[in-house]
């Protein structure tokens, strides 16, 4: 295999093969509460950056993926900088994710909207079940780096967060971190 390498200290990973993928917020329309305030900023900010070694083809049955991702500090309005957030497009895939720094919250949610929010700090170790939506926030004042691992069959379903979104969003009040569950 070629050479492929972790720097545990930082969380990236390095290789010939290791791709990189950025997210600006241009391309995170309708995905903060707050649409007119991401649309009055600098469209070309990077929000997050995923480093990715696919080990097989996307699809593969039985193979492992490895990323790492880094979710810059910052907010839109008073929700912070986050991923995406999906489920599986094969929904009984579960996935690890694993803090290296900086602090954050792991929001879960599951079928039926009930989201709970699991925190981020060095060292933190996350089971995502399957049937489980996920998407991580950063809560603090530095980068927020950390790793995953998924079935390499699991896939993406965007779809459904766009149409539905989480049922609960992670917001600073009163200066603090805060998930907020949206009022139904
Ligand atoms: C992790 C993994 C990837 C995912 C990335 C960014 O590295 O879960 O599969 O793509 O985070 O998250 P999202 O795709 O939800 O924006
Ligand atoms: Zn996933």
């Amino acid at each position: 295999m070629k050479s492929l390498s972790i720097d545990f200290a930082s969380g990236h990973i390095f290789g010939e093969a290791v791709q990189r993928a950025e997210k600006r917020l241009f391309e995170l329309a309708n995905v903060f509460e707050d649409e007119e305030a991401r649309a009055r900023m600098d469209q070309d900010q990077i929000v997050y950056t995923v480093e990715l070694f696919l080990a097989v083809p996307e699809g593969t049955e039985g193979g492992l993926f490895w990323g790492s991702t880094t979710i810059q500090p910052g907010r839109v309005g008073n929700e912070y900088f986050m991923t995406k957030g999906h489920f599986h497009a094969i929904r009984n895939r579960a996935e690890y994710y694993a803090t290296t720094s900086g602090m954050g919250a792991l929001l879960l949610m599951e079928p039926l909207g009930e989201t709970r929010a699991e925190p981020m700090r060095p060292g933190s170790l996350h089971y995502i079940p399957a049937d489980t939506a996920h998407r991580v926030a950063n809560t603090g004042n530095e980068p927020l780096t950390f790793l995953a691992c998924w079935p390499s069959d699991a896939g993406h379903d965007y779809k459904t967060i766009e149409r539905d979104g989480f049922q609960a969003r992670m917001v600073e009040i009163d200066a603090k971190p805060q998930l907020v569950q949206r009022k139904s």
